[in-house]
């Protein structure tokens, strides 16, 4: 069976919300032309509210999927779904009792959610087992894994989702899960969340990255695109989509006044710019590094950087540029909803321990914070 696997389509994302669509779009349309079916690794929406707006983007990339003849059955399940399968991300987890966009999108028969509920497709007498788990705060992926206990499924071939980062991917966060904490047995592992694209355990561990650029890091500068996996052979290749080129450079100074900054930043794009990257305009993020000469703003930097034919982007991290950090800071802030989620938690956890309240799932509560106050408020009510 030939699988597609897709992740982290970011609909709705804010900076690149064209991209996000254009590119999710090419990614659907590739894999429904090579596909027997398709796999979604969460992340498929930016936020777990999305718009009307962003709804219907999600509902026109899914209606082709409904249309086809699918030559995939479910032995084990209803007909009259399409063969696309997926989990929620991060991005989309709601708190129980909830309803998320993935859960959704299966109330409407366009997709399969396969979060802790295994499906079995079969074609030409080859079953194929498909089951995972959504994002959850990596705090408690080790013992939602305990909990759900997954086991591969008799005589057929065994895919696990999630959507999570481990020790082996981002080894300077601490307390992760790592590969030997996911369900033995399986003989495929796909995982979204990660961004860049990378493949382990000899090909058994795939992750295909996002298919659109959401961070401006320098590791989102590889192509985009999804993983084609044929279960028979066991094997798989990476299909690219015309995604908007990204290209990260650090320029580094010492006692550099204004117009030095300004004039390299020019060569530097000038120089990008004059090798054509793709069809569309690219987007270039610079980081500026080192320190400046006396008397020199770095917030004057951008005021005189007026480039078209692409899409500029500065990151000023000079020594000693304390207004500047100030600046980062408030705008990491306002544009990381995890990290203003981090410091809520914190509050949150602190808030608790006050007055001596031990509720087993804080962020839980904090979910429900956000998303119900009300029921909140009656749900400490009762536990305190
Ligand atoms: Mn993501």
């Amino acid at each position: 069976m030939k699988i597609a696997f897709i992740a982290d389509t970011h609909l709705g994302l804010q900076k690149f919300r064209e991209d996000a669509f254009e590119q999710a779009k090419m990614a659907f349309q590739k894999a429904l032309e090579s596909a027997d079916c398709i796999i979604l690794g969460g992340d498929i929406f930016d936020s777990k509210v999305p718009a009307p707006e962003i709804l219907a983007q999600a509902i026109e990339l899914l209606t082709p999927a409904k249309a086809r003849k699918w030559e995939v059955k479910y032995p084990q399940k209803e007909n009259g779904f399409p063969a696309v399968f997926a989990i929620h991300g991060t991005h989309e987890r709601r708190t129980k009792d909830t309803i998320n966009p993935i859960q959704l999108l299966e109330k409407a028969s366009l997709l399969v959610n396969v979060h802790a509920s295994p499906v079995l497709v079969e074609k030409n007498q080859e079953r194929v087992s498909i089951v995972g788990i959504g994002g959850v705060p990596d705090e408690y992926f080790k013992s939602a894994l305990s909990a759900l206990n997954f086991s591969p499924a008799p005589d057929s071939f065994n895919i696990f989702i999630f959507h999570q980062t481990l020790q082996e991917f981002t080894p300077q966060v601490p307390n992760l899960a790592s590969l030997e904490n996911l369900p033995q047995g399986f003989d495929l592992y796909l995982c979204g969340h990660i961004h860049g694209r990378k493949s382990l355990l000899d090909g058994k561990l795939l992750i295909p990255g996002s298919t659109v650029v959401t961070q401006l890091r320098e590791e989102e500068q590889q192509k985009k695109g999804f993983i084609l996996y044929d279960t028979k052979q066991r094997s798989h290749k990476f299909v690219e989509i015309d995604s908007r080129p990204f290209i990260y450079r650090e320029l580094e100074f010492t006692d550099a006044k204004l117009s030095e900054i300004e004039n390299s930043i020019r060569s530097l794009v000038d120089e990008t710019m004059a090798t054509p990257a793709g069809k569309c305009n690219p987007l270039i993020k610079i980081k500026l590094k080192g320190t400046l000469a006396k008397g020199t703003n770095s917030c004057d930097v951008d005021a005189c950087l007026n480039f078209t034919g692409c899409h500029l982007e500065i990151d000023k991290q000079f020594d000693g540029d304390l207004a500047q950090q100030k600046i980062d800071i408030l705008r990491g802030l306002r544009e990381s909803q995890a990290s203003v989620k981090e410091l809520g938690m914190n509050i949150l956890r602190e808030r608790l321990a006050e007055n001596k309240c031990a509720l087993d799932k804080p962020d839980e509560l904090f979910d429900l914070i956000v998303d119900e106050p009300k029921k909140a408020a009656e749900k400490l009510g009762k536990e305190v």
